[in-house]
């Protein structure tokens, strides 16, 4: 699993040239990618290469692995964004938000003039929510009550607690996350606009008709999906 994250990470990197803007996703797979831009640049086989970060997670390990950044409202274009995924569908419909990094991940990804989503073969579904459930991230005040308005949905959703139970997971931004488990989603694109129509919806992770190109790692070698 984790050489083919590699292999897709490292096929990312023929995307790039110098002097690019690039959205720079959260996850493992994304990570391997930031590590080798960052050697690229050091080595000097890139230059004048500047990531936009979805996290903090991911602006930490920009700077420890020497890729410089910058944040949106410094840049007139993004020319590219690198992002993995949760469930890819046969036409890119994408679930995001293992991460809990949606919301800033979608706010890039969707301006990028490219978005490329990296992901190992496993993550390929036939329809989004066959095996995954959806994060939305939430304002705190209203998680119970969207949780209970998810079920006109067919939705039944989780609040996402922290590694030790002890407490929510909070966001970046300072929210919560419901992972709502759907029965099946029909139509992604209508879905994802449903429930950002629900006020205290901050984000969800459906990613409809927004990936350009998928580079899927498999055991013969990385398959590009478009
Ligand atoms: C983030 O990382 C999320 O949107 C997605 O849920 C996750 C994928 O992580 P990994 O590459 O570790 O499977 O981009």
């Amino acid at each position: 699993m984790e050489e083919m994250k590699r292999m897709v990470a490292k096929e990312a990197l023929k995307y790039i040239d110098d002097d690019m803007i690039i959205g720079l996703g959260t996850g493992s797979t994304t990570a391997y990618f930031i590590q080798m831009l960052g050697k690229k640049l050091m080595t000097g086989e890139l230059e004048d290469v500047y990531g936009i970060p979805t996290s903090h997670q991911s602006r930490l390990l920009a700077l420890e692995s020497g890729v410089p950044v910058v944040s949106l409202d410094e840049v007139d274009a993004i020319d590219l964004a690198i992002d993995g995924a949760d469930e890819v569908d046969p036409h890119l419909n994408l679930i995001k938000g293992r991460g809990a990094a949606l919301t800033m991940e979608k706010i890039i990804e969707y301006r990028a003039g490219t978005f490329i989503v990296l992901v190992d073969e496993s993550k390929l579904v036939e329809y989004l929510g066959q095996k995954m459930p959806v994060p939305i991230e939430v304002i705190p005040a209203a998680w119970r009550a969207i949780k209970e308005e998810l079920e006109v949905f067919n939705a039944t959703a989780e609040l996402r607690m922290g590694v030790k139970k002890d407490g929510p997971v909070i966001t970046d931004n300072g929210n919560f996350i419901l992972d709502a488990k759907f029965e099946k989603i029909e139509d992604p694109l209508d879905m994802e606009i449903e429930l950002n129509n629900i006020p205290g919806v901050v984000e969800n992770g459906i990613f409809a008709d927004i990936a350009d190109i998928v580079l899927v790692g498999t055991k013969d070698g990385v398959k590009r999906m478009e």
